[in-house]
């Protein structure tokens, strides 16, 4: 069994598409196995997103990230990670298909309201930064 670590970001907590969102998961038939909101701190939105720090646009999603609550999960099943990422679509809502979660809800690379780990080893180290 795989685990995967996903998160509602600022915008699709405050859009109310936290319900929208969970029920996704569950209907790919993920099983939902931790949950804690919260408001990331600079601290832990510079260990979340350690690889884009030196990018251009690290100063615009620090801003975005410590904005306001997200929704932090922990979601577990067969490929759960490739799973995950299936139902969220890519980074960019414009090139995401109708029928996954940025496809039909974002617009916006930076506000793309979910985040959902690239490998069982990124999930790991993101689960533990969230959950300890
Ligand atoms: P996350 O990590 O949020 O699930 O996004 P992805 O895994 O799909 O995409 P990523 O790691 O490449 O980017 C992390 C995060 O940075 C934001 N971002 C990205 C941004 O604001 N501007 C950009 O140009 C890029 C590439 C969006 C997601």
């Amino acid at each position: 069994m795989e685990r995967t670590f996903i998160m509602i970001k600022p915008d699709g907590v405050a859009r109310g598409l936290i319900g929208e969102v969970i029920g996704r998961f569950e209907r790919k038939g993920l099983t939902l196995t931790n949950l804690r909101m919260l408001t990331i701190d600079a601290e832990l939105a510079h260990n979340h997103y350690a690889e884009h720090v030196d990018k251009g646009f690290f100063k615009e999603l620090l801003s975005f990230i410590t904005s306001g609550p997200v929704v932090a999960m922990e979601w577990s099943g067969e490929g759960a990670v490739n799973a995950a990422r299936a139902v969220i679509g890519p980074t960019d809502p414009m090139k995401a298909g109708p029928g996954t979660i940025r496809g039909d809800y974002g617009l916006a690379v930076t506000q793309n309201i979910v985040h959902g780990s690239d490998s069982p080893e990124s999930a790991e180290r993101e689960l533990g930064l969230f959950f300890g």
